[in-house]
């Protein structure tokens, strides 16, 4: 039984010498000390033993244990000693290295004209108004002098939500709801850009959602000689100090007179060319006089106020100034294009 004992030691020492990972230790230690293990077979069968043997063989068996226990033990202090050591090479981390700059992404071509309007008129004094992009028709069309079922509606393809709600066609609501909330002795000096909307295919030059950049100036005393003025100033701002400018008679039901205005072709300065049509002008706003009753349905007297007002889309101004020639570059978020415009 002695020797049996022996060969287990041997055999068992052995095992986890060779062990190569935590689950052959488990495996050792089941075979060796658990409930059907070798170990234990020995102790069941110590009936066999003669007499003066047992406290011989009971002594070495719980040395054995000891010493296996011992083994197992240590051993698997080494296996994860020599894990952490290869983990701690295998993801070892170069603090010195340089970090990796975030990339910065650019400001969209819209963005970055309106910023640059919005800077030019609050040089002026302007401030900047919002307002909802779903609008009722008193504010989209009544409220501009654009009666129902008259004509002029035709004017614009509008997308109704339900009746009496459309998605607003200008920023003109904006403007009108300025005009209500404020006493008529507090001048108004605004600018009104934002999301519009109309009824329209797809194509290079048109979209069923476009941005609007609109202004009114309402006070005492304002005449169409202030208007020309501002928008003179505005368009050699915008489009270079030695642009022309002109003024030709146009309609609008919400201001009399009206006007649009050009400047001198940003390509060819006048000669004529591909993108002026041979016409040497680039139409970029329109504008005229506030209309007397578009002042009075906003609680201002016409006799006393007076005003003027101006639309542009953003999106020409946009294809016009940085020479894109389709619509559609605006509203596709093709990184390509987009990262040609400045970060800043
Ligand atoms: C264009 C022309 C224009 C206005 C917009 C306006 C607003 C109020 C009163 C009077 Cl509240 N007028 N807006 C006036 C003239 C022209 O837009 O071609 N837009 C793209």
């Amino acid at each position: 039984m002695l020797e049996k004992i022996a060969k287990i030691r041997d055999e068992a020492l052995r095992a986890v010498e060779v062990a190569a990972d935590k689950e052959s230790l488990d495996q050792i230690r089941v075979r060796f000390l658990g409930k059907k293990g070798e170990l234990t077979a020995i102790l069941r069968s110590m009936g066999q033993v003669p007499k003066e043997e047992r406290p011989k063989v009971g002594q070495e068996v719980n040395t054995l244990r000891r010493q296996l226990e011992e083994a197992l033990e240590s051993k698997l202090k080494d296996l994860e000693r020599a894990e952490l050591e290869k983990r701690l090479t295998r993801e070892k981390v170069d603090v010195t290295l340089p970090g990796r700059r975030p990339s910065r992404g650019t400001y969209h071509p819209l963005t970055l004209v309106l910023r640059e309007i919005e800077r030019i008129f609050l040089g002026m004094g302007y401030e900047v108004a919002e307002g909802p992009e779903v609008e009722t028709e008193y504010y989209n069309f009544e409220a501009l002098n654009i009666p129902a079922e008259h004509p002029a509606r035709d004017m614009w393809d509008t997308l109704y939500t339900a009746r009496n709600t459309l998605l607003r066609t200008h920023t003109s609501p904006v403007q009108v709801r300025t005009m209500e909330q404020k006493a008529p002795e507090v001048p108004i000096k605004i600018i009104a850009p934002g999301r519009v909307y109309r009824r329209d295919a797809l194509d290079a030059s048109h979209s069923p959602v476009f941005n609007q950049v609109e202004g009114l100036v309402v006070d005492k005393g304002i005449t169409f000689a202030d208007l020309k003025g501002t928008l003179i100033l505005f368009a050699q701002k915008m489009f270079g100090e030695d642009r022309k400018v002109r003024f030709r008679p146009s309609f609008f039901p919400f201001t009399e007179p009206s006007a649009e205005v050009d400047v001198s072709c940003i390509v060819c300065n006048g000669e004529g060319c591909r993108l002026c049509s041979q016409t040497g002008w680039l139409e970029i706003l329109g504008a005229g006089s506030v209309h007397p009753k578009v002042l009075e349905m906003s609680g201002y007297d016409p006799k006393i106020y007076s005003g003027f007002a101006f639309g542009m889309g953003l999106d020409r101004i946009a294809l016009l100034k940085y020479g894109i020639d389709d619509i559609r570059h605006l509203y596709e978020n093709n990184w390509s294009f987009l990262k040609q415009f400045k970060a800043q």
